[in-house]
């Protein structure tokens, strides 16, 4: 299949599979926990423990095992952290463990729209089938898939809210939700619509000084705390994309999240505030939301919390951390990563994301010292006076779909973002261990190649998409395949159709030290200095920070040019080599899930080419020169590769 049909496949089967999928989650899933999770143990829950109340600590031999909890919800993680023991071949010695979450919310976000389709979801309809009878089977699964890894938490609409989420019609179907998952230790969260008090309450305006906006609030807060009484809190996108905020009135951000945030308090209801906020026609879109937030810090209620991406810019498959975690030191943050595929091959793409997240959470910010890392940031280590709760969220990638998130590896992402939720001090190797071990095998024929697989594949995707810090190159629509030469609406005119990459025959790259757009700075030293040298900055970050003359000379004493060139080949025999990685894995593999893995590698490596194909040939219009002898050539002509133009179904 050409890339342009299979692309047409990518986008039809997104609908079609969603439309025939199981509508139970299946058993292909095998790190499922047993329903009632029988471990071998006594289980003590004793209320007066010193332990947090999701904690747990077990002790004791085979045969002589107890878990001791202080609540029923830390015994059912103690009895879920056994079993993930002895599924892993860890609990047949004495134990002696005492567990607590590194961040009190482990939430997922899910983009999941009241038509039942979700906003960059690849794994088919909304598991929460608005508008059709509950799927309580399904629902159940899903909560005890979430409980045995610690995630404790479902904002179960899109940040981009309709007010209509706020109905009562609505908030009854959630508070049956809820019903289902509170056994589960899952709390429900909704995004809300800014303007909700105009738009569904019929009040003139949304300004959150107004004291009838205000009311309106109260009220709705109070019904949905009457139907559901452990309700989580609010989810917040505003003055972002388009979306009504306190801007609208001439207030802030802080000025909206506290208005929300004075509703919720009697219930010890949070507000998660989003900090992605950047304008089309900004100098530099990665400076806007410190630009915006700094100044505020401090000025936030304490049962706010600012939601941040990973990154300044949007979910690329790599960025620095967003400055602002080193940044804000009297308001509470927490880290949003996406753990659906938007930028990184929809569900098509073997990416283990652990890396990825894990990279984000140990960066030192430096903000106070060497070591305040963003996991130390965020777990409130560092500052812990705004930290009155700590949360993470995660854009979930689960659907309709038989196996879930659409690609079987796909499910390792959403255990690790478990996993890392509850223990932020896991290594990626331990939870891909885990995952295999419980999903697969533990084989070590198996184990040891698919885990070199799962380890390098979120550099791989770096490699045969934008290497060496280039970013956004993604076509604009749809963020999945390549188009560097993108022009998005509304952008400043001189900046087109180049804005991220600034490519032009003196080089590529972003200027973002000081003498360009200033970025560097809103980092601590010793990064700020660092970043802005390129003796300095890290090679996987150059051309983030900096504009680069394609004859650079690189460390490895090619010149930037043939680098890269280099780069997008090396991602591409990455790609191939998974695939005899997995034709080894055969063995060990029902049909079903082989053939499934083996089909998307090959669409994987077909689109590393596509990928190397667009990028070194528009590329090198502007460098001029030739792609090395030594690596493979380009296939497919640029001309023919821009012709590719597809809409989903996004807003964007
Ligand atoms: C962008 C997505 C868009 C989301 C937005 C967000 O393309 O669909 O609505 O982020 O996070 O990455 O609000």
């Amino acid at each position: 299949m050409d890339s342009m049909n299979r692309l047409l496949f990518f986008i039809l089967t997104s609908i079609v599979i969603a439309g025939c999928s199981k509508p139970v989650g299946n058993d292909n899933l095998l790190w499922l926990p047993a329903e009632e999770c029988e471990v071998e143990a006594q289980v003590i829950i004793d209320d007066t423990s010193d332990l947090q109340n999701d904690g747990f600590i077990i002790k004791g031999a085979p045969g002589d095992r107890v878990i001791i909890a202080k609540t029923g919800i830390g015994a059912m993680y103690g009895k879920y952290a056994l079993q993930r023991m002895e599924r892993t071949g860890k609990a047949d010695c004495e134990l002696d463990i005492r567990e607590e979450p590194s961040y009190e919310r482990r939430i997922l976000n899910h983009w999941d729209n009241l038509d039942n389709t979700i906003e960059r979801g690849y794994a088919g309809w909304s598991i929460w089938h608005w508008g059709e009878p509950v799927p309580v089977e399904l629902i159940k699964q899903y909560a005890r898939l979430n409980a045995s890894i610690g995630i404790n938490g479902s904002v179960l609409n899109n940040v981009n809210a309709t007010p209509e989420m706020l109905s009562r019609e609505k908030l009854e179907r959630v508070a049956e939700i809820a019903d289902i998952m509170r056994p589960y230790g899952v709390h429900v969260y909704l995004s809300v619509n800014f303007s909700s008090p105009a738009a569904l309450g019929g009040l003139k305006d949304s300004d959150p000084l107004n004291p009838e906006v205000k009311k309106w609030w109260e009220e709705k807060v109070a019904e949905i705390y009457e139907l559901i009484p452990d309700f989580g809190g609010f989810l917040v996108k505003a003055n972002s994309e388009g979306l009504p905020g306190p801007q609208d009135y001439g207030r802030t951000h802080a000025d909206g999240a506290n208005m929300l945030a004075e509703a919720l308090e009697p219930y010890d209801g949070i507000v998660m505030w989003r900090a992605f906020v950047y304008a089309p026609d900004s100098p530099d879109r990665a400076n806007q939301a410190y630009e915006e937030f700094m100044p505020l810090d401090g000025k936030f209620h304490d049962n706010v919390i600012i939601q941040i991406k990973n990154g300044p810019v949007d979910f690329q498959p790599r960025e620095p951390f967003s400055p602002l975690f080193g940044g804000m030191s009297k308001t509470a943050m927490m880290v949003e990563f996406q753990i659906t595929m938007e930028y990184l091959g929809g569900s098509n793409h073997l990416v283990y994301l652990s890396t990825l997240f894990e990279e984000c959470l140990d960066s030192d910010t430096y903000c106070a010292g060497e070591g305040s890392t963003v996991a130390a940031v965020t777990t409130g280590k560092i500052y812990p006076e705004p930290y009155k709760t700590s949360a993470i969220a995660g854009v979930a990638n689960i659907g309709r779909d038989a196996n879930w998130c659409g690609h079987e590896f796909a499910q390792s992402s959403w255990y690790c973002f478990g996993r890392l939720g509850w223990d932020v001090s896991l290594s990626s190797e331990e939870i891909a261990r885990e995952w295999l071990a419980q999903t697969f095998t533990s084989e070590e024929k198996f184990v040891e190649p698919v885990l070199d697989m799962m380890m390098t594949s979120r550099e791989a995707v770096v490699d045969y998409m934008m290497p060496l810090g280039l970013h956004h190159i993604f076509a604009g629509i749809h963020h999945y395949g390549p188009e560097p030469w993108y022009a998005p609406e509304g952008a400043r005119s001189d900046w087109l159709p180049k804005y991220y990459h600034q490519a032009g025959p003196d080089g590529i790259g972003f200027d973002r030290t000081r003498k360009g757009s200033g970025n560097v700075d809103q980092y601590h030293e010793p990064l700020a200095s660092m970043y802005n040298s390129t003796d300095t900055c890290p090679e996987e970050l150059l051309l983030w920070f900096h504009h680069i003359p394609w004859t650079h000379e690189m460390s490895s004493g090619r010149t930037f040019w043939d680098e890269m060139c280099h780069r997008y080949d090396r991602g591409i025999q990455k790609a191939r080599e998974y695939i005899k990685v997995w034709d080894a894995a055969r063995p060990y593999v029902d049909a079903e899930r082989w053939e499934a893995v083996r089909a998307k590698l090959e669409i994987q490596e077909s689109d590393a080419r596509w990928w190397r194909d667009a990028c070194v040939q528009y590329f090198g219009e502007f460098s001029g020169l030739p792609v090395p002898a030594d690596v493979e050539q380009p296939e497919r002509p640029l001309e023919e590769l821009k012709k590719i133009k597809l809409n989903m179904l996004h807003h964007n």
